[in-house]
């Protein structure tokens, strides 16, 4: 028998969903839970339940959901002023560009919206430096990409991709994308030596999207030293690793690699407000003049003010240092857990972007029933690419957290492998 207050609460919920179904595009399908709180670690949906939540907004919610540093520099700014366009000045915009370019050690910044006009930013300085500095006859600069790759949703983005559900019946495509396998660098050396219109190389230090996908050891530094070689941008996409996520204030970190053009998004605002951001020396980023790009909301007041807030809370509590050491006691469970569990297959990961790999068909529902299975018992991921589950709690967890949700996932996965 229901209760009056369950029949209340799950009333809540359904008139959520409903409505979203209703006069919402169906371009998600969301898992059925209806969240209305956030704070720390934890979600809580309209019936109260608390839930970890090991997704974290794919990586933008790293320094935890409505950190109060970040939020109270929101709402003082917002109080001031909010927007004024690059028509004119603000007092925020040089100071938050100087913060940035000292934080990730480059000469300048061109701040934007969403982590795919980082993307597109970062694909348009490469066209303008292939043709007013490297030389490309016009019109026929080439970048390349890696297959798996996911940088957005707009057409230059997909037009990189190697995923049919983000490219299916939206032709026609861009051109100048060239494509070679992922952590291969001697694919990388031959397209490099045998095409001189590449102008740029963008690759994610970790592939996300595919599936957490870790590079060998060296990868990045040999894409650093071809890139150089044959005169080719590095173009790093971090807008999931970077920003301590993997342990590192940028996963380039991890092998001590520069790349020509760093592109970050998501955790650059602490989750609270679109924050996007393309970096790199006078040499490239002079390319553009006035006038030749921007965005209304690009690097608006209230953008500025978030983003150093979101910084600083990495820095002063030490959340790179956090994610490494909660990575690893992660990764040790699950792999533990991998001893007595038929059903993992990889338990693979950097920081706190991890993902278990699950031994079924990309096809089978199995990594969503653990999903939804880990979802009654108070914790919240999603898997990817049929087969992935992708781990990505924010960077503030602490290790009472973290054994309980490895709990909880020892307790699903078990219970699971039992019916299989
Ligand atoms: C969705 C995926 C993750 C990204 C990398 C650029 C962007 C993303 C490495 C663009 C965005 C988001 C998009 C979001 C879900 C999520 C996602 F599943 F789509 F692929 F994280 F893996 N570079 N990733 O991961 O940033 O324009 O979205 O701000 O589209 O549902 P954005």
């Amino acid at each position: 028998m229901t209760s009056y207050t369950d029949t209340i609460a799950m009333s809540a919920s359904r008139r959520a969903m409903e409505l979203e179904y209703k006069y919402g595009a169906h371009n998600y399908k969301p898992m059925p839970v209806v969240l209305e709180k956030g704070s720390g670690v934890h979600v809580w949906d309209v019936d109260g339940k608390q839930y970890l939540d090991f997704l974290s907004a794919y990586s933008a919610v790293s320094q935890g959901h409505c950190h109060p540093a970040i939020v109270g520099a929101m709402i003082e700014q917002a109080q001031k002023l909010t927007l004024t366009s690059r028509a004119f000045y603000n007092d925020r915009l040089g100071e938050c560009e100087k913060f940035l370019c000292e934080y990730f050690g480059y000469d300048k910044v061109l701040m934007m919206n969403s982590g795919v006009e980082g993307g597109e930013t970062a694909l348009k300085l490469t066209r303008k430096w292939a043709y007013k500095v490297k030389g490309i006859a016009p019109n026929k600069a080439k970048t390349v990409y890696a297959s798996g790759n996911f940088w957005g949703r707009t057409l230059a983005a997909i037009s990189a991709s190697t995923d049919p559900s983000s490219t299916d019946d939206y032709g026609p495509f861009l051109p100048g994308c060239e494509i070679i396998p992922y952590d291969d660098l001697d694919a990388l050396e031959n397209i490099l030596k045998s095409d001189p219109d590449i102008a740029g190389f963008m690759v994610e230090p970790i592939q996300g999207e595919a599936g957490v996908v870790v590079p060998k050891e060296g990868y990045l530094k040999g894409v650093r030293e071809l890139c150089s070689r044959y005169n080719v941008l590095f173009i790093a996409d971090e807008v999931q690793t970077g920003i301590g996520r993997t342990g590192k204030r940028l996963a380039c970190d991890w092998e001590g690699v520069k790349p020509d053009i760093l592109v970050l998004g998501k955790a650059l605002s602490g989750g609270t407000m679109p924050v996007s951001a393309a970096f790199a020396d006078d040499g490239i980023m002079l390319t553009i003049a006035p006038g030749e790009h921007g965005s209304t909301y690009g690097g608006n007041p209230l953008a500025c003010a978030v983003t150093i807030a979101a910084l600083r809370v990495v820095d002063d509590e030490n959340l790179s240092e956090n994610a490494e050491v909660m990575g690893r006691l992660f990764r040790s469970r699950m792999i533990d857990l991998q001893q007595q569990c038929s059903l993992i297959e990889i338990v693979r990961g950097k920081g706190l972007l991890n993902a278990i790999v699950i031994n079924d068909t990309e096809e089978s529902e199995t990594a969503m029933n653990l999903c939804y299975r880990m979802m009654e018992k108070g914790l919240l991921c999603k898997p990817t690419h049929g087969n992935k589950i992708r781990f990505a709690p924010p960077l503030v967890i602490n290790e009472q957290q973290m054994n309980l949700a490895c709990d909880i996932i020892s307790e699903v996965f078990l219970e699971m492998n039992g019916k299989l």
